[in-house]
């Protein structure tokens, strides 16, 4: 990046402020910066460059505005960087948070059009929230040469807004989920209004090439005036004397954190206990989020059909799969969690032993420390979404798993693949068989096997790490050199990796 971009003011915009609020015993609120990949990657940017992050502070009930301004305040001098929050009134949070973006966007951009609520309502509270986002963000830019970067599925339409109060900043966008295929997308009720909105931002950055050349399929189909050039990763176009950009960048996840932290003494001691706990030959692993595109239950049943065709894996395998609660107020999740609960009793009830239970199952957020010693302890990680734009998990088991010696299965539609194919286990979440043969694969995998794939893993991981996809987002929406994006090639299934 040149020096001159480098000076530019950073405004990072998300749904979500990324802050945790506690209570002290006088009662005082506390406001502490969270811990998430993308916080720590951006706060440095932040405080060199100078800067803002605005978002939905998530808790305006419980905490008056001007207090949380007051606090607020205080950060710049604890964090080199301030916090901006967006109150949104409560009549429009559930529309637009659990209606559109979770019961719109979120399921039909993961391929689930069939869970889709597409009721009117929604689309107007979204329209409204973002208008109000926009309306934030103008107030606090202090002059054209602010960059912005907006995050995420619930603010697609911010940047036209911010364009019809005449922003003339330069704006990057970035989506975190997948973008669906054209017949997919077309079944959107609002699909012109939203295509049109993306095409208002600078840079529109997609984790996947699958998503970005979905992206350019349902241009060139649906507004067929829009010829979208270029050959790298990064593509252009012009729209009303406007440049918009689209390019690929995969997110990652601070790999020597998650390295380091989990050679420190605390985590062996984890280990250790853990170790001694689980008496089988393998652990496996899922961590994930409760959401049905995170194939939760057809995991189980995988885990069920390989102890069904592989009876000498008794007492061998333990499943630990961790569900942190997420979007409670959805009835879908709800009957998820019941789903996935009833499967994992009726599994344990028919296969469980003397001394063995065959699914430890754990529904809460377990601490880092916690995390790291058990993708530490799993001999294989089994991330299997039925869709995901990237999934963080499989890329921190493999940062996490030091001593090289495991094996990550790993859904060939997560974003991951893109980058891990060649040395993860892929497997195709809807076809139980394949998954079971993969457990049974990878169970029976030798050392030297293991080591070598985990290795390679690793490298990947470590070699495009967060700060690498921070400092590529932001070279491609500020540089003007397009030439330096070598071109990433997703996984295509193959007749090699494709078992009919
Ligand atoms: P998510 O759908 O939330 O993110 P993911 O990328 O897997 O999915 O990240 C989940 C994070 O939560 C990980 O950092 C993981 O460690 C943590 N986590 C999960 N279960 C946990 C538990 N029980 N306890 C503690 N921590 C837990 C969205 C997209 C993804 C994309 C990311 C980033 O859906 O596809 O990878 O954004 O762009």
């Amino acid at each position: 990046m040149n020096k001159k971009n480098q000076k530019n003011r950073l405004i990072i915009v998300s749904n979500r402020l990324p802050i945790v609020l506690s209570q002290t015993d006088t009662g005082q609120w506390d406001v502490k910066q969270g811990s998430g990949g993308l916080v720590t990657a951006l706060a440095p940017v932040l405080r060199d460059r100078g800067g803002l992050w605005i978002g939905w502070p998530g808790t305006s009930e419980l905490i008056e505005k001007q207090d949380l301004e007051t606090m607020f305040e205080q950060t710049v001098k604890d964090f080199g960087y301030t916090f901006e929050p967006v109150f949104l009134p409560a009549n429009l949070v559930n529309d637009y948070y659990l209606g559109f973006s979770n019961q719109v966007l979120w399921p039909l951009f993961h391929d689930l059009q069939s869970r889709c609520d597409f009721a009117p309502a929604y689309w107007d509270a979204y329209q409204a929230v973002n208008k109000i986002f926009a309306r934030t963000i103008a107030r606090n830019i202090k002059d054209d040469d602010d960059h912005i970067w907006v995050h995420d599925y619930h603010l697609m339409g911010v940047g036209q807004e911010l364009r019809k109060i005449k922003t003339t900043a330069k704006i990057g966008y970035f989506l975190h989920i997948p973008f669906p295929s054209l017949d997919l997308f077309l079944k959107l009720p609002w699909r012109f209004h939203i295509l049109e909105s993306l095409l208002c931002y600078d840079m529109i950055g997609f984790q996947t090439q699958r998503d970005r050349r979905n992206f350019v399929q349902c241009v060139h189909a649906m507004l067929p005036d829009i010829k979208i050039r270029g050959k790298g990763r990064v593509l252009s176009t012009k729209v009303n004397d406007h440049t918009v950009r689209m390019g690929n960048f995969p997110i990652s996840i601070d790999y020597n954190e998650f390295a380091q932290k989990a050679a420190t003494k605390e985590v062996e001691k984890r280990l250790a206990e853990i170790k001694e706990a689980f008496q089988a030959d393998q652990l496996i692993l899922g961590v994930d989020r409760l959401d049905y595109s995170k194939g939760i239950p057809e995991r189980l049943l995988a885990f069920r059909n390989a102890l069904e065709r592989y009876p000498e894996l008794e007492k061998k395998i333990t499943l630990f799969q961790i569900v942190v609660p997420s979007r409670q107020r959805i009835e879908q999740y709800d009957n998820l969690k019941n789903e996935i609960e009833q499967l994992v009793s009726e599994i344990n009830g028919r296969f469980t032993r003397p001394g063995w239970v065959p699914i430890h199952y754990i529904y809460q957020s377990v601490d880092r420390t916690e995390l790291l010693a058990l993708y530490r302890a799993a001999d294989i990680g089994l991330v299997t979404p039925l869709k995901d734009g990237m999934n963080l998990v499989a890329k921190e088991y493999c940062a996490s798993h030091i001593d090289d010696n495991g094996v990550l299965i790993l859904s060939e539609f997560a974003g991951a693949a893109s980058q891990l194919h060649k040395h993860a286990l892929l497997v195709n979440p809807y076809d139980i068989q394949a998954i079971a043969d993969a457990i049974y694969y990878a169970c029976r995998m030798g050392t030297k096997e293991r080591k070598t794939r985990m290795k390679a893993l690793r490298k990947i991981v470590k070699k495009s790490d967060i700060y690498w996809w921070v400092d590529e987002f932001l070279t491609a929406v500020f540089s003007h050199n397009l030439n330096t994006f070598r071109p990433m090639v997703d996984y295509i299934p193959s007749q090699d990796t494709v078992q009919e």
